[in-house]
């Protein structure tokens, strides 16, 4: 039976890891906290009065509609992550400007999306929380242009929390791609997923299917390619569309597959954002073996411009995503 908590396998990984530094440790452990908090708000949220849009039906930063849980969620962040002293500033879905914390030891810059999938709130399916995190270049103030708009492969850690029959807790500081449940009875993240392995291939693939006559014919070529009937390579390979991205990544990585987002004359630059969806979930899956795109380059290559910049994605198995590409070229 699996025993080993969180915070001792932090310990462990911190001896062997130099990259895995105490301050990154307890960063972890806060988001495993936080996590913690969630898995709470999200099972109660029907009985707390926590379902549906935020009174004023407020628009993110990004142009959704905020819900209840979104904020709920934003807040348990801001709260578990200021409380550490070790962040300068929290880049959000849920807020247009970046924001400040105070801290004189603040090193790092966190970019979250503290409830991912949130349309799934009102229906009790899987949602998730996912986070980046970059070290600061220098001490001091944060200064936007430095230390703000980064590169994903700059990450010294990332990871996501998915809220699900049980609450899952993955991350990555740089060495491997690591699973912890939830033990509700302990109060505690277990270590049951240790060093995760994408499968090379999948036969599952997974995006939103009504947007397909707006997709590139390239997109649709693919489409139809997978849905070709054909032994030898095991198509028709099978549709699962659970509508959250750290859903449909997390099956992905356990049982192999692909989800794409791609570009469309409603999304020209994709709908899913680099710096606190795609960039921390590329980083997760290439530790654990596997591939992130936009489908014509690696996701943890992009210079970002913006804080809120979208991209199209395509992660999962590394076959998968390559052959995907293959046919956007
Ligand atoms: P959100 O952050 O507002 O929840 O949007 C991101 C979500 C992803 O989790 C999911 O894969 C995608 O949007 C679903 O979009 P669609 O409803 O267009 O299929
Ligand atoms: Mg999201």
């Amino acid at each position: 039976m699996a025993t080993k908590t969180l915070s001792e396998h932090l310990e462990d990984e911190g001896r062997r890891t130099p990259a895995l530094t105490v301050d990154l440790a307890t960063l972890l452990r806060q988001m495993g906290e936080c996590g913690r908090r969630l898995t709470l708000v999200v099972r109660r949220a029907a009985l707390s009065g926590s379902l549906g849009l935020q009174a004023g039906g407020e628009i993110n930063a990004t142009g959704d509609t905020q819900k209840k849980l979104d904020v709920l969620a934003d807040e348990a962040v801001l709260e578990r992550i200021g409380s550490t002293g070790l962040v300068g500033a929290v880049v959000s879905e849920e807020l247009k400007e970046p924001r400040a914390l105070p801290g004189r030891e603040a090193r790092y810059v966190l970019c979250t999306d503290p409830l991912d999938g949130s349309s799934n709130t009102d229906i009790d399916a899987p949602m998730g929380t996912i986070f980046g995190i970059h070290r600061k270049a220098a001490a001091g103030p944060i200064d936007p242009a430095r230390d703000l708009i980064r590169k994903g492969s700059e990450q010294v850690a990332a990871g996501y929390i998915l809220y699900g029959p049980s609450t899952m807790m993955v991350y990555t500081a740089g060495a491997g791609a690591h699973g912890f449940t939830l033990d509700e009875e302990r109060g505690a993240f277990v270590l049951t997923h240790e060093t995760m392995k994408c499968p090379e291939r999948g036969t599952i693939y997974s995006a939103n299917l009504g947007n397909l006559n707006r997709w590139s014919p390239g997109v649709r070529r693919y489409v139809d390619h997978v849905t070709a009937p054909d032994p030898a390579t095991r198509r028709p390979y099978s549709l699962r569309y659970i509508g959250a991205l750290v859903g449909d990544v997390h099956r992905s990585l356990i049982n192999g597959g692909i989800y794409f987002y791609p570009a469309d004359a409603a999304h020209p630059d994709g709908k899913l954002r680099l710096m606190y969806e795609c960039a921390p979930m590329a980083m997760i899956v290439e530790q654990a073996g596997g591939r992130a795109s936009t489908g014509t380059g690696r996701i943890l290559d992009i210079e970002a411009r913006t804080i809120h910049q979208r991209t199209p994605l395509a992660i999962g198995s590394a076959a998968e995503v390559a052959l995907y590409e293959s046919f956007l070229k």
